[in-house]
Order: C-alpha cells, then sequence, then structure tokens
C-alpha cells in the first residue's frame, strides 16, 4: 500500500510515467569522438534516429571516476587503458529517451569493435578501433539507470 502511495506521488510530482523508466539510455560521445570534431555529427544520428535528448553536458572524467564508471570491467586486461583513454580529454555525456531504447541505441551505434560494426552505424562511420570506439551505449534498462544518475541530479533533467 505505502509503495503504491510513493509511485503515484511520484508519477504526480515527476510528471512523468514510470513505464518511461525503461524508454531509457545513456550514452558518452568519448574522447577520441570529441577530439575528432565528430560531437555534432553523432548528435545529428542521434536525433534522426528519433531519439530525444533528456540531459546532456560537455564534460571530463578524472582517473578515478572513469575507473568508477567502468568498475564491472576491473578484472579484464583492458582496463588500464579504457581508464586512461577515457580520462584523456573531453567527453558529452547524455540521457536519450525513445521507446525501447536501450536496444534500439545499441543498434545504432554498432559493435564495440568498429571493424565488425554495421555499416552507417556511428561506431563504423566515427570510431578508431576497439578501444577508442567514439560511443558508449548502456547495455540494459537497470545499467541505463546507474549511468545517468552517475552523471545528472534530477534538476538537469528536462
Ligand atoms: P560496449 O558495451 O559495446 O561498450 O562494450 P563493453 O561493455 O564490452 O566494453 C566497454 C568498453 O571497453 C568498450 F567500449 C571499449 C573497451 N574494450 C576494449 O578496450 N577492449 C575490448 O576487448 C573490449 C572492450
Amino acid at each position: 500500500m505505502l509503495s503504491k502511495i510513493c509511485l503515484l506521488l511520484r508519477q504526480i510530482f515527476v510528471q512523468r510515467p514510470i513505464e518511461n523508466m525503461s524508454n531509457r539510455t545513456f550514452t558518452m560521445i568519448k574522447p577520441d569522438a570529441v577530439q575528432n570534431g565528430h560531437i555534432g555529427a553523432i548528435l545529428d544520428k542521434i536525433c534522426a534516429a528519433g531519439f530525444r535528448i533528456v540531459a546532456m553536458k560537455l564534460t571530463r572524467l578524472s582517473a578515478e571516476k572513469a575507473g568508477e564508471f567502468y568498475a564491472v570491467h576491473k578484472e579484464r586486461p583492458f582496463y588500464g587503458e579504457l581508464v586512461e583513454f577515457m580520462s584523456s580529454g573531453h567527453i558529452v555525456a547524455a540521457i536519450l529517451e525513445k521507446k525501447n531504447a536501450v536496444e534500439d541505441f545499441r543498434t545504432l551505434i554498432g559493435a564495440t569493435n568498429p571493424a565488425q560494426a554495421a555499416e552507417g552505424t556511428i561506431r563504423k562511420l566515427y570510431a578508431e578501433s576497439i578501444g577508442r570506439n567514439a560511443v558508449h551505449g548502456s547495455d540494459s534498462d537497470e545499467n541505463a539507470a546507474i549511468e545517468g544518475d552517475f552523471f545528472f541530479s534530477g534538476l538537469e533533467r528536462f
């Protein structure tokens, strides 16, 4: 009963339906794409694919914060390089909204390794390599929410 009241209050005061949570994903335009001047082209593709920008900022991760964001990969051999790369320059972080956002965005960006990414995908067009692969996209609704919270407060979402 109490949890139902909490949900109702949240719907009234946050003014968006709860089911929208699963229609959001989180992305970063990574330091390689920012340095190579691809911010505009990538945002253009994201908007053309029907995503609405809920929150967005140009920022830079410290090595500590990059390590925290990618903590799930801590034991992987590429972790050190990944943290170094992700803290090497500016990034654009954003929360995006669309029906089936997580899956559709992963399709739009293409495979982790640009050599294996489908034609026309963001990684095929703009990524340099598997390590410097232009964009991040959340891999589940749960991680999309966690990753969005990592960068944005409630006041920064529209
Ligand atoms: P993705 O979900 O497509 O971003 O890929 P992963 O979560 O598997 O990997 C996260 C990041 O780690 C990639 F974006 C790039 C880096 N990575 C490597 O550098 N080498 C690898 O072999 C795999 C991933």
